[in-house]
């Protein structure tokens, strides 16, 4: 090596040794500065930040969808958990009378026998009277889950007073003479106030997260050898369903300008990529309603979805036009609008695998499900591409592309 190179070399490490020494200390320097001394436009703890100066985390653009997600079937690590201690905090809730010994054995019966005898979630039992011994002494015996008893307490289930009493019973005699189902009756449209807008509120279920809504006299017909809860808990899943028709137009004539009016009020609080769209009949000149809803009779949900502060409120404009009593608005319409405004559309699903029968209606697994699931029931009995269905609706949300 010559004179000239070494003194090149001793000059080279003179500058890198001046880079890194330079580089620690100005970390060294820095460093403490931040910590002891924030920047003046961070607000103290007492100051409420303005929101606009706040920058706020970009959401995330909608999901793209190329079919219906439950094409995809419900992933194997949902299957089989039963043996394990894996458990969502949830029930299964029975809203009947004491004179519905028969049809709660039997709803109770299939379902332990196809889901529950394996998995033992609880049951909950709510009335607006007290249960009779009768009653507690038969489905104590049809099940060895837990179970509970629950009264209702008057608010939540009667004609609140503010209704006037001689215009609701004038809109039942119309019903009546119109022949609508339950159209003179006062205890149906407590049930339908009391399911869309209370039971969530019912202490015994304060404890638990997800619930699965089983009514008298209906039947399971496949082997649910997944965990319905923990699928929607794992798969940020809300609000489930296996059925959804068309409603009567009688019994919800204000019901669509009533949803419009919350809506045009609460810009706010309406869900990005909800599900609206499956509700909606696009005419000339108008929007409206097309009668579609989810068949509440059979329902897995959060029960999170109607505690919300957004459902709360639509529940109480809703309450406050008296449209459950002047009417004869159904919680399941009630619910579907609830779950089409509040959640992403594919919060919201389809249990294909689930065989399921409320009188008149079947939905029987088709595909692979159907003996996957071991199930009782004929796929030409299945209403989801009748003619009633509004399954294809659902369909919809997920074929246009977004
Ligand atoms: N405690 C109580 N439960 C009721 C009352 N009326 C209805 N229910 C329950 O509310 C739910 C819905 O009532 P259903 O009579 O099944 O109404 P629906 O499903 O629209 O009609 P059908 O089943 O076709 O008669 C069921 O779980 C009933 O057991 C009532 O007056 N008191
Ligand atoms: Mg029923």
């Amino acid at each position: 090596m010559g004179e000239l190179e070494l003194v090149r070399n001793f000059l080279a490490l003179l500058f890198l040794g001046a880079v890194c020494v330079y580089l620690y200390l100005s970390d060294a320097i820095h460093a403490p500065i931040h910590l002891t001394s924030p920047p003046l436009d961070i607000p103290s703890p007492n100051e409420s930040p303005i929101e606009s100066e706040i920058a706020q985390p970009e959401p995330p653009p909608p999901k793209t969808w190329t079919e219906p997600p439950y094409y995809t079937p419900v992933p194997e690590k949902y299957y089989g958990t039963a043996n394990s201690t894996r458990r969502a905090s949830a029930a299964i809730v029975i809203l009947c009378r004491n004179d519905q010994i028969p049809g709660v054995r039997m709803s109770m019966a299939l379902l332990e026998q196809r889901f529950n005898h394996k998995y033992h979630y609880p049951y909950v039992f709510l009335n607006e009277v007290p249960f009779s011994e009768e009653f507690k002494r038969n489905v104590s015996v049809a099940t060895r889950s837990s179970f509970e008893f629950g009264l209702i307490e008057p608010d939540h289930w009667f004609q609140p007073d503010w209704i006037d009493e001689e215009k609701a019973a004038k809109a039942r005699k119309q019903m009546k003479s119109n022949k609508v189902l339950y159209g003179d009756s006062v205890p149906y449209r407590n049930m339908c106030r009391f399911q869309s807008g209370f039971f969530f509120r019912h202490p015994l279920l304060q404890k638990y997260r997800w619930y699965w809504r089983v009514e008298p006299h209906v039947q399971f017909f496949c082997d649910i050898d997944f965990d319905p809860f923990l699928f929607m808990e794992g798969e940020d899943k809300r609000y489930a369903f296996t059925i959804s028709i068309h409603e009567y137009k009688k019994t919800v004539r204000t019901l669509w300008p009533t949803v419009r009016d919350f809506i045009s009020s609460n810009p706010d609080l309406i869900a990005e990529d909800n599900a609206l769209e499956m509700l909606m009949e696009r005419n000339k000149n108008s929007v409206t309603w097309n009668m579609c809803h989810f068949w509440s009779n059979f329902e897995i949900g959060d029960l999170e979805l109607w505690r919300s502060d957004a459902y709360r409120k639509f529940f109480e404009f809703l309450d406050s036009k008296g449209g459950f009593y002047y009417e004869r608005w159904g919680d399941a319409p009630v619910h579907t609008l609830g779950a089409a405004l509040f959640l992403r559309k594919d919060q919201i699903h389809f249990f294909n695998e689930i065989g399921y029968w409320h009188v008149p209606l079947t939905h029987c697994p088709t595909g692979p499900a159907h003996a996957r699931g071991n199930c009782q029931c004929e796929e030409k009995d299945n209403v989801d591409r009748q003619g009633g269905s509004c399954l294809n609706k659902y369909d919809e949300l997920f074929l246009g592309g977004t």
